[in-house]
Parts: C-alpha cells; structure tokens; sequence
C-alpha cells in the first residue's frame, strides 16, 4: 500500500520475443488491475543478464518490450512503465534482501534447477539469486498483487517468506505481496511438446507462437502443433495438446471448455487448428498494429523510460531509505 491505494507490480524480462504465453500469463492481465490500484510494470534487464545477451539485441528488445507494454493497452497516464536499469533502487534494495534470504531456500528454486541445468556452463550468481532481485522489484513498491503465469508462484512466494522474516525483526517494514493467476492462460504449453511450458528462449521457433509473428505464420503454427492420435476435442489431462489449443482459443475467443467442444463436435482437429489459428492472429492484429507505430517513434519511447523511472523512483526511494535507516545505517540529510 502507498497511502490509500493498494498496489500492483509486475515485470517481464526482455530476453526474447514475446510469446502468447507472456501475452495470455501476464500482459494481457496487467490492464485490467490499472484502474483499481497503483501500477508499476517493469522491463527487468538485469534481471536477462543473468543469462548471456548479446548487447545489441538486448537493448532493442528493451524498447520493444516497453513499446509491447503500450500496445497491449497499458496507458502510461494510468500505469508506471519503466526499465528496471534505470532505478538503481532494484539492485540496492537486492543486496540488502539477500541478507535475508537463506542459501537452502534459494536451493529448491525450480527455475533456477532448470536454468542452471540449461546453462551448464554459466551458473552464475545472478542466476542463484535472481529470485532475490525479483523480491526487491515487488518489496520497493510495497506491492499488494503480482499478476504472473503459475511459473512465477514459487518466487513470489519466496518474496513473501523474506518480507515476512524481515516485518519480524523490524515491524511493518513491507507489504506481503499476493501473486494473482489469471483462471485459464496461467500456463500456456509448447505447441511441440505440450507437458513442457511455452518459453520465449525456446529454441524450436514452431513450438512457440509470437505476438508479433504474422497470420500465416500463425495458422502454420497451430497446424503443426502436436496433438494426439483421436479426433476429438476434449478438455482433458490426457489430451495435453488438445486441451492447450482449447485454453489458447477460450482465451481469445471468451468462449468456456463446454461451448468449444460443442462448436467442434464431429469435426476434425484441421478444422479446429485452424480456428485457433484465426483466433489468435484476429486478436494479436491491433496490437501488431499499435506496436509498430511505437517503435517508429524512439524518441517516444524514450520520454516514456524517462518519465516511468523518475515516478517508479519517487517510491522506491521512500522504501529503500525506510529499510536502511531502521537497519542501522546512517543517514545524513
Ligand atoms: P524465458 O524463456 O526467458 O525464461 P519466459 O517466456 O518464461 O522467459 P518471462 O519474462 O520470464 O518469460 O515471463 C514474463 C511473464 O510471463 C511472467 O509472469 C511469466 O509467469 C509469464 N509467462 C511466461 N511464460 C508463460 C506461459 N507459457 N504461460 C503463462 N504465463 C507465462
Ligand atoms: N521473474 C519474472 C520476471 C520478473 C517479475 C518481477 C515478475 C522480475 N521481477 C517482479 C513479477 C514481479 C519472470 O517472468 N521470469
């Protein structure tokens, strides 16, 4: 809480092209929290170094990210958004958290098992303690709500175990952020491998479908996707590649798992595919649309970095400068 209003915080790191499953997760959720609380959504960048970026690439990805944020309806009157980088508070606040944070916990981390085995030969500290960051985003805000996909929960559950340990020692200190999933889109599936999450680093390009990629590369997509050897469409465990398309078009479309199977009963899965397929681009069209007119204005888009970080580091400022002094550092004004 700042005040009065209850807030919200959420981030995306600008480590790839944007997938459905960032759009369906987390993007598409963010508006609708702008009108209830105060919001800040952030481009974490230094939370993608944890891994190797190639510096060019990153940079683009920054602008393109916050120009995604704008065209995914996020009004920048209404809502705080801002590069991570550029409010040094992130990285000061993380230090501090981590004399909090306990090397067993960070241990059982899942993303951080599953990056580390995938980046064998980069097992980074940043990469242990990413999680740390990550509660430093959410804590400087004195966040209520983190909209994330389910991949998420685990840290910010963590976050919550540190703001907890901390109100302990020194009373009142942060707010225990909640994290809220969306019911359906929390965990949109590789169209290749249905069991494993759709991920923006994924290297197989048709295992994943991008905001930005054009209508027939989507319908070329979801023809391939892997499905099952029945012909029915049937929301169910066993049918993982079904029951995703189904979640993905229930998502576009508003449509509940009942009125999709009876839409499709006696027909085939090209049909259906294809429906998806058109779903899908139908709705991605407008913010394809906004986003390239966004990007064809840098110096916009700059104006907005700059703006997001002065308002994001008002707050920060204030929560930062709370926990420093009641730790016992000296602070002459
Ligand atoms: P990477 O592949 O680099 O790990 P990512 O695709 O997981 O990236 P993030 O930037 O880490 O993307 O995630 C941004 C937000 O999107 C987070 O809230 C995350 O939970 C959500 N998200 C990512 N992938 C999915 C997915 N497949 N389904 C639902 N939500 C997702
Ligand atoms: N770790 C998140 C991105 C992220 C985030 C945050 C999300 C960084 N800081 C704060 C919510 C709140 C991810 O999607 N991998």
């Amino acid at each position: 809480m700042f005040g009065e209003q209850k807030v919200c915080f959420s981030g995306v790191q600008p480590s790839g092209n944007l997938t459905i499953g960032n759009y369906l997760g987390a993007i598409k959720n963010f508006a609708e929290y702008s009108e209830k609380y105060k919001t800040f959504y952030c481009v974490v960048d230094e939370h993608a170094i944890t891994v190797r970026q190639n510096p060019a690439d990153l940079r683009r990805r920054t602008y393109e990210t916050l120009a995604l944020y704008m065209a995914c309806g996020l009004d920048p009157e209404k809502n705080t958004l801002y590069v991570q980088s550029m409010v040094h508070e992130h990285a000061e606040l993380a230090w501090l958290l981590n004399c909090f944070t306990m090397f067993g916990e960070l241990s059982r981390m899942t993303q951080f098992k599953d990056k580390s085995a995938k980046h064998a030969d980069n097992i980074n500290a940043g990469l242990f303690t990413y999680p740390v960051l990550m509660a430093a985003d959410i804590l400087l805000f004195q966040t209520d709500v983190v909209p994330v996909g389910i991949d998420q929960k685990q840290h910010v559950e963590l976050c919550r175990d540190i703001a907890n340990r901390i109100n302990q020692i020194y009373p009142d200190m942060f707010t225990v952020p909640e994290p809220m999933m969306a019911k359906s889109g929390k965990k949109i599936m590789s169209l290749a491998e249905p069991t494993k999450k759709m991920s923006k680093s994924d290297e197989n390009a048709n295992a994943v479908v991008y905001i930005l990629d054009d209508k027939d590369t989507i319908i070329r997509k979801f023809k391939r996707a892997v499905t099952d050897s029945e012909a029915e469409i049937r929301f169910s465990e066993d049918k993982p590649g079904v029951s995703n398309l189904m979640t993905i078009y229930s998502c576009f479309t508003g449509k509940n798992y009942d009125e999709i199977e009876r839409e499709f009963a006696g027909k085939g899965y090209g049909d259906f595919k294809l429906a998806v397929g058109e779903a899908t681009a139908d709705s991605l069209a407008p913010v394809q649309a906004r986003f390239a007119e966004l990007m064809a204005d840098k110096a916009a888009l700059e104006a907005q970095m700059k703006r997001g970080a002065e308002e994001a580091s008002y707050y920060a400022r204030r929560t930062l400068s709370k926990f420093q002094k009641k730790l016992g550092f000296v602070q002459i004004r």
